[in-house]
């Protein structure tokens, strides 16, 4: 059976849209949590790449497949996530990946219009039945960059993706006509706040030009039934032992896993980040 967080109306909002906004998912405590600790470590910032936009400003991602033992392990897992995520994939989930996206201030880079399932695709996922949970650990506002979204655009299926600059990033053509039909969001977060979208939802993000950081964990989760039928860089099917909401608070300031295992771009073969 698969487990629910949401009511129905919620779950409803996101078939339509193609994503949902849960203000204060995590609460202030737990918000400060988050920003303190992601400030804190080191191996974020150590293994964070930089991905050139194309116009002079620098994404930085840092990113892991193992939800482990410490606090990006106990948001990954925590029920209200995770269950969250299984209604409304409508099956059981496991971690795809997380990944820290960083936009520091004045030269924070841009992403270009992409859907997740355009990368996740080439992994061998079968089906678009994944998602994320994007949760902002600073205020994400217009001026530092926040995630735009094409509301309902996950109705589109897949589109072609194809290199432009060092990002992979969706047919611009098709992009083009979408955004003529499609109503633009901007996605403004308070720290805590999550959204919730569908890895076929397009999604972009300008560069940052303000002097705030933004800083925003994102957890991706694919479901079960959708196991890919080859190996990539991102894992199978591996049972999620979920935790209890309260694991962030009891986690606190654990960062980084000694044993996480982060993200080299030269071996992903379906972002080709690492190429130039
Ligand atoms: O953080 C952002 O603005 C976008 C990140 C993103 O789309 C991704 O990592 O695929």
């Amino acid at each position: 059976m698969i487990s629910r967080s949401l009511d129905s109306q919620q779950a409803a909002d996101f078939n339509r849209d193609g994503y949902l906004i849960v203000r204060g998912l995590f609460d202030a405590e737990e918000a400060a949590i988050l920003c303190e600790a992601a400030r804190a470590d080191n191996a974020l910032q150590q293994h964070a790449h930089g991905i050139e936009d194309g116009e002079g400003g620098k994404a930085h991602l840092a990113l892991w497949n193992k939800a482990g033992e410490d606090l990006w392990g106990a948001i990954a897992r925590c029920e209200r996530v995770v269950n969250a995520m299984e209604q409304l994939l409508g099956d059981e989930v496991y971690h795809y990946h997380s990944k820290m996206s960083i936009k520091e201030p004045r030269t924070g880079g841009a992403w270009a219009w992409h859907q997740d399932y355009g990368y996740w695709y080439q992994n061998g996922c079968l089906f678009a039945d994944m998602a994320s949970a994007f949760i902002a650990v600073d205020p994400n506002t217009r001026a530092n960059g926040c995630l735009q979204v094409l509301k309902g655009s996950h109705k589109m299926g897949r589109i072609e993706h194809g290199r432009f600059g060092e990002q992979t990033g969706a047919d611009p053509e098709r992009v083009a006509a979408a955004e003529r039909i499609m109503e633009l969001v901007y996605v403004e977060l308070a720290p805590g706040d999550t959204l919730f979208f569908h890895s076929n939802t397009l999604h972009r993000s300008d560069q940052n030009k303000s002097e705030h950081p933004r800083w925003s964990l994102i957890c991706c989760y694919n479901t079960r039934h959708n196991n890919p039928y080859k190996d990539s860089h991102h894992p199978s099917y591996e049972r999620l032992e979920r935790l209890p909401d309260d694991a962030l608070r009891k986690m606190g300031s654990k960062v980084s896993d000694a044993r996480t295992a982060f993200w080299r771009p030269g071996e992903d073969a379906t972002t080709g980040a690492g190429k130039k």
